[in-house]
């Protein structure tokens, strides 16, 4: 199949499962464009069957906001001529969806149809999709969308709860390639980065406020005061800098190491022995469920898709937003004991499987198929 591929080319989780998807579908033989204003940080390598075609938007000064949708549409269009493109799947509904829907009114003034996959991810829904601003014209992508998928069945029951929605919305999880994470790192060089008595706690995100990244820092302060234990914040975002601050204010940022953006989340991860993720709201925690496969135990909030990747008791613990006193006695209960800590740390890999690449693409295969079968039908 010849499939198109509309994501943030980002850090955010998004265009990370984008990215992977389209990877491991070019693998299994199919055509893959990913069609986006950058090339996708996760995407290396191109090849025969891996393409990238970037959406330019000149920058013209008559206009306040440079019109990126207008753009995507024109591209989309070239690119189903040009490639023959049979699906175009698009990841986070705004303004993917919407884009990709004029895209298609444009081709079927040529004869051509081209069905819409829209992935709903998260934000798209719960925080930004939401809002008054852009509310009807998300409903009204969802709804014209061929076939609608959402990450996990809280986001699905957030989007029905909060648009209304005449579309079927079939839940496809997202998922991790656990091939990677088996024969990933070895040498960790753990010693870089703490000495043999500290615990290596970790975080990773794109620092936006919904990540709550000052409960992230009060519950590493707290651990620390009872077990040696070192901080790892991986990310950008508009939080960095007053988490910088209240590290210093607390008198540990010797004990904080900021990356930044990191391509290199594996090695990371490798010599992590804890994952936080407190977050306000978090349609499934992708990040989490990497830490998972590389048998990180997971320190989160029960909100949103989270108790649907993250086990309580068994791959880590949950617990309500905002509660940094539980959430650091559960993290101190797994650090404190080596043999606990080794029992989550299997248990985090085992509950991660659950989650392979391998079950997850032919759910997204079937719906491609069953899309376009739907819509040839339509056509005869
Ligand atoms: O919030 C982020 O980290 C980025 C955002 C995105 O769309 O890039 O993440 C959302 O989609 C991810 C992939 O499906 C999910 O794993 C995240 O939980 C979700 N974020 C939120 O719901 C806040």
């Amino acid at each position: 199949m010849r499939i198109g591929i509309v994501c943030y080319p980002t850090f955010g989780g998004s265009g990370v499962v984008a990215t992977e998807l389209g990877l491991e579908l070019s693998k299994r033989g199919h055509n893959i464009h990913f069609i986006t204003y950058n090339q996708p940080v996760r995407l290396e390598l191109l090849g025969n069957n891996v393409h990238y075609h970037e959406v330019n938007v000149p920058e013209y000064p008559l206009f306040h906001y440079q019109p990126y949708e207008l753009a995507l549409s024109s591209k989309l269009v070239d690119m189903v001529k040009l490639h023959k493109i049979e699906v175009l799947h698009v990841h986070y509904a705004i303004p993917h969806a919407y884009a990709a829907y004029m895209a298609q009114k444009m081709l079927q003034e040529e004869n051509i149809y081209v069905p819409i996959v829209t992935t709903l991810h998260g934000t798209d829904i719960t925080l930004v999709g939401s809002h008054p601003f852009y509310k009807p014209a998300v409903t009204f992508s969802i709804n014209k969308s061929d076939a609608v998928t959402a990450v996990s069945q809280s986001l699905k029951n957030d989007t029905l709860r909060l648009f209304d929605i005449k579309q079927e919305i079939n839940v496809v999880t997202n998922f991790i390639d656990l091939k990677k994470f088996k024969h990933g790192f070895t040498d960790c060089q753990r010693a870089m980065m703490a000495t043999d008595d500290e615990k290596i706690i970790t975080h990773i995100s794109n620092m936006r406020a919904v990540k709550r990244i000052p409960d992230i820092i009060n519950t590493f302060y707290k651990i620390q005061q009872e077990i040696p234990a070192k901080l790892m914040m991986v990310g950008e975002g508009p939080e960095r800098e007053p988490a910088e601050r209240q590290c210093r204010a607390l008198g540990i940022s010797d004990k904080v190491v900021f990356f930044g953006n990191s391509n290199e989340i594996d090695r990371i991860l490798c010599f992590s022995d804890l994952f936080l993720l407190p977050s306000e709201t978090e349609s499934f925690g992708l990040s989490a469920l990497e830490a998972m496969a590389s048998g990180v135990p997971v320190i989160s909030s029960n909100t949103g898709g989270i108790p649907e990747v993250n086990e309580d008791g068994f791959s880590g613990y949950l617990s309500d937003v905002g509660n940094v006193d539980e959430m650091s006695k559960n993290a101190i209960n797994i650090l404190k004991d080596d043999t606990e800590l080794n029992r989550f740390k299997t248990n985090a890999k085992e509950q991660a499987a659950k989650f392979d690449i391998l079950q997850i693409v032919p759910q997204y295969e079937a719906i491609y198929e069953a899309t376009l079968a739907k819509c040839l039908e339509e056509e005869v």
